[in-house]
């Protein structure tokens, strides 16, 4: 355990809400490092990830989960189910809410989810930049306020830094008293290659046309620093369905994977402090979303519940 002045708070908070509403910028924003991938697109997010916020008195450990929706597929339903096993794993939840386009069916399915936590809710009503005139945003607070009339509804944008003072303020006083969890210039619970890994799923969500990118799964092969120079070596294959994909992700002249590598590599050097050399590999893996071996092996089947 790590020592701790007298009153130190620490705690573990679930981060929840339907796909896109910008759980994960919240978390990257409030850390102060990117720890998650984010993306336009919905459902970008496929596992529970801790971005860790430490303090001199107190450690936020915000755990970053999928969006809930209605899932049909095997893949798509682990992926809530996990969003809802971490409901009931923490000290409280901050539930997210898209200011500029609330109440939608999807967050009724999260309030009902919540409906049976017996925990305290925080609820951040997120991309209020977005909802012009201004004063369209105050019958949005009380529709929230009424769906949960137990909690604090804290309009924010995390892109533009709006209000996030406020809500650590409000997230403060729901963390219980604790020693902390994680050494303080730890970020994430995550290991350096799985950080990696999504920072390279990332790119290929914000730089693919269409549904490509949610066939797309990422492994880092091989890591290590070169002797003798700054310079980390790796090597990461990205798996796709189909042969079709895997052209797309190449690209003519292997242009889009160019792309894909370089805004990669520059990123991974910013969060790992050193140079990198990246190779990337693009390989077929038939139908994985629909085989509980490999998600297992990409890290995206519960092992139990
Ligand atoms: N205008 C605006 N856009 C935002 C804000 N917060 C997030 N976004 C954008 O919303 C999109 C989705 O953000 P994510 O953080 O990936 O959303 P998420 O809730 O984690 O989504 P899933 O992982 O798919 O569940 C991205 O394009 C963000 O840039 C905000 O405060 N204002
Ligand atoms: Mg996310």
């Amino acid at each position: 355990m790590i020592d701790a002045p007298p009153g130190h708070k620490a705690g573990f908070i679930a981060v929840v809400g339907r796909p896109n509403v910008g759980k994960s910028t919240l978390i990257n924003r409030v850390v102060g490092q990117k720890v998650v991938a984010v993306s336009p697109k919905p459902q970008t997010t496929r596992n529970r990830v801790a971005g860790v916020r430490t303090t001199q008195s107190y450690q936020m450990i915000f755990l970053d989960t999928p969006g809930i929706h209605h899932a049909e597929t095997l893949f798509n339903r682990e992926m809530v189910k996990l969003a809802r096993k971490t409901l009931a794993e923490v000290d409280f939840i901050l539930w997210v809410i898209d200011a500029s386009n609330p109440l939608s069916d999807e967050d009724q399915l999260v309030r009902g989810y919540l409906e049976d936590i017996k925990v305290p809710v925080v609820l951040a009503l997120n991309k209020v930049d977005l909802v012009k005139p201004k004063q369209r945003l105050l019958p949005v607070i009380e529709r929230c306020q009424k769906l949960v009339p137990s909690a604090e509804v804290v309009p924010i944008s995390a892109t533009e830094g709006v209000n996030l003072n406020l809500l650590e303020e409000v997230l403060l006083r729901y963390l219980p008293e604790a020693p902390p969890f994680f050494p303080p210039e730890q970020a994430t619970d995550q290991p350096p290659h799985l950080v990696v890994a999504e920072i390279i799923r990332e790119k290929v969500f914000e730089l693919v046309h269409q549904e490509i990118p949610y066939a797309v799964a990422v492994r880092v092969d091989e890591m290590e620093e070169r002797p003798g120079a700054d310079l980390v070596d790796i090597q990461a294959t990205i798996y796709v369905e189909r042969d079709s994909q895997k052209g797309i992700i190449i690209g003519e002249g292997g242009r889009m994977l160019k792309r894909i590598g370089q805004q990669a590599r520059q990123e991974i050097e910013r969060v790992l402090g050193t140079r990198v050399y990246l190779g990337l590999w693009v390989k077929v893996h038939k139908a994985w979303r629909k085989n509980e071996d490999a998600l297992r092996r990409f890290g995206y089947l519960l092992k139990s519940g």
